[in-house]
């Protein structure tokens, strides 16, 4: 269950664009993700023309995702809605053919993971984003998820590329199989509840 499509699903829009956690998206979640990515860009720095910049993406990935999205436009993206625009436009498809909004996202969230900019997710930076983003009291399972992300290439070249990020991403979200190994990407999930 916990790797099911549906909670997978739940699990993005709870732990990666549901900032403020009132249980629906809105233009608030975006104004937070756009002072998140300025913050972990800067190492804790705040520049104000960066801020700028990423005020720029997020509120134009807003209105995108809105657009997709917020099938009874009334601001709000629901649990729901959201489900039902990723069944729509991300399920069976490759990252390639994702909406430019989505693939933005999936491109914004690659570079705060990156934490040292070098073009490559690593054990250390992948265990702490998810330290830091839920719930967790196993090291060895995150540990273990990772582990099972990887490919030869990508032990090779010491973690995940953006590319494979992103295919592994379009995975997590378009694939329903619950035995391909893209279900890892975030760690060991459990199952939530978003009542
Ligand atoms: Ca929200
Ligand atoms: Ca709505
Ligand atoms: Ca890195």
């Amino acid at each position: 269950m916990a790797y099911s499509w549906d909670n997978r699903v739940s699990f993005v829009i709870k732990y990666l664009y549901d900032v403020d956690n009132n249980g629906y998206l809105d233009e608030r979640d975006f104004a937070c993700l756009a002072l998140r990515a300025t913050i972990v860009d800067g190492k804790g720095e705040f520049s104000h023309s960066r801020l700028q910049e990423y005020q720029h993406i997020m509120m134009s990935l807003w209105e995108e995702i809105a657009e997709l999205a917020d099938f009874n436009k009334d601001g709000k993206i629901s649990v729901e809605e959201f489900k039902q625009a990723v069944q729509q436009c991300c399920v069976g498809r490759r990252y390639e053919e994702f909406p430019q909004s989505m693939k933005m996202f999936i491109d914004t969230n690659f570079k705060m993971v990156d934490m040292n900019d070098d073009g490559v997710i690593e054990a250390d930076e992948f265990r702490f984003n998810c330290i830091m983003r839920f719930a967790i009291d196993d090291v060895e399972a995150v540990d273990d998820a990772f582990d099972r992300l990887l490919s030869d290439d990508d032990r090779r070249r010491g973690g995940l590329t953006l590319s494979r990020y992103q295919e592994l991403y379009a995975q997590f979200l378009g694939n329903p199989d619950e035995n391909c190994c893209a279900i890892y990407l975030f760690g060991p999930l459990s199952e939530f509840s978003l009542e």
